[in-house]
């Protein structure tokens, strides 16, 4: 039984580690909730037992074994190692540590190992990318990947709560015909609208969201030699990520034998029947766990060459399952002080 904290608690990623706690029946001996002074002194229901949100402090760190942590990056920052150095192992959601060569970033069902080495952080990268390296993991061990070109089309949850307040007000206004609300959190109106621009631009003219993809995925899959070609676009969809993929590989692979090796992947779900019009969607995975897969086509002129489209949850596979699963992989290995 383990002493947790979770950090960040009341935000949208936040919300789904603890129902994922609950779910899981992960081994808790206690919980506290810790957020910002915002939130502190509400309450959450953990167990069917409320807890009182506490806002972080030194102190609150005392005596935790594992942070499940989802706040923004300048928090984790600050907060992630003093949690570490009082001797949590702490896995944190967001892009502080992802790229730090001490610190693992792992999806358990790409590179478990990785959380052995650990030195008090363990990165959760982000939620685009968690779900295409799931489905490119057993593409890469097969016939090894040499590029990928990927558009995404992400939820407004991946914007958390106020991405997912905005787009309801816009689209309430829009129903009662009166005026729609300036933006706030995105650029322009989300309503109506496919915004390409996810977080802020970079001066190659790529966004921070479409180079987290390039270098999470080389970090994840070992392979510095993987080119990723990114556009990430936010559409107007509460929840889960959809994303067209095309993969090119140094052996050719059939649509066939893709089939084969997504049925028998951890945490992926072939969904690929388009004469009964069966393919991923975003509304079916939305409160899901796993990685969804179909529309599987080889390229029109070269046999190594594929292409997919892949669904799965922001906030459950792309950030909370993910990472309450490698705080599960730390207990298998017995990495926990107890
Ligand atoms: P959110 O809904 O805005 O929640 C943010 C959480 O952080 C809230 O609990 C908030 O507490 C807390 N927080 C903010 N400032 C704080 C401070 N100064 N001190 C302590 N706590 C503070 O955001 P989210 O979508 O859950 O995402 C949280 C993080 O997870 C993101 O920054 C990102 O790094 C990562 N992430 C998100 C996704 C996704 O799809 N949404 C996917 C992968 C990773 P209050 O309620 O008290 O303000
Ligand atoms: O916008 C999305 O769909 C995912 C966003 C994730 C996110 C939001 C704010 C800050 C991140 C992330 O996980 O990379 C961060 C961050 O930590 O940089």
């Amino acid at each position: 039984m383990k002493n947790v904290a979770v950090v960040g608690a009341t935000g949208a990623v936040g919300d789904r580690m603890v129902r994922l706690l609950e779910e899981r029946n992960f081994p808790v001996r206690s919980i506290k909730f810790l957020a910002s002074e915002r939130s502190a002194g509400k309450t959450l229901t953990f167990r069917g037992k409320d807890h009182r949100i506490e806002p972080i402090s030194g102190d609150a760190f005392r005596g935790v074994d594992i942070v499940l942590s989802s706040t923004p990056g300048s928090v984790s920052k600050e907060w992630s190692p003093i949690a570490a150095a009082a001797g949590a192992v702490v896995v944190d959601n967001s892009s502080a540590f992802r790229m730090d060569p001490e610190v693992p970033l792992v999806v358990p069902e790409v590179n478990p190992q990785d959380v052995a080495r650990n030195k008090g952080i363990i990165a959760n990268p982000n939620c685009s990318t968690i779900q295409m390296v799931v489905a490119l993991k057993p593409l890469h061990d097969a016939a090894k990947i040499r590029r990928v070109v990927v558009s995404t089309y992400q939820s407004v949850s991946g914007a958390g709560m106020r991405g997912i307040r905005e787009l309801e007000s816009q689209a309430e206004a829009t129903v009662k015909g009166t005026d729609v609300p300036a933006p706030a959190k995105f650029a322009h109106p989300i309503i109506g609208n496919c915004l390409p621009q996810i977080d802020d631009f970079l001066p190659s003219g790529y966004t921070k969201e479409e180079m987290k993809m390039v270098n999470e995925t080389r970090k994840i899959m070992g392979d510095p030699t993987i080119d990723v070609c990114p556009t990430c676009v936010r559409v107007p969809v509460p929840y889960s990520h959809s994303e067209s993929i095309l993969v090119e590989t140094e052996r050719p692979i059939s649509v066939e034998q893709a089939h084969a090796l997504w049925r028998k992947a951890p945490g992926v779900i072939l969904q690929d029947d388009p004469s009964r019009l069966e393919y991923p969607l975003a509304a079916e995975a939305n409160g899901r766990d796993e990685v969804f897969v179909g529309r599987v086509r080889q390229d029109l002129e070269r046999p190594n060459v594929l292409l997919f489209w892949c669904v799965s949850d922001n906030l459950r596979k792309g950030a909370a399952t993910n990472a309450v699963q490698i705080a599960e992989e730390l207990l298998k290995l017995d990495l926990v002080r107890s």
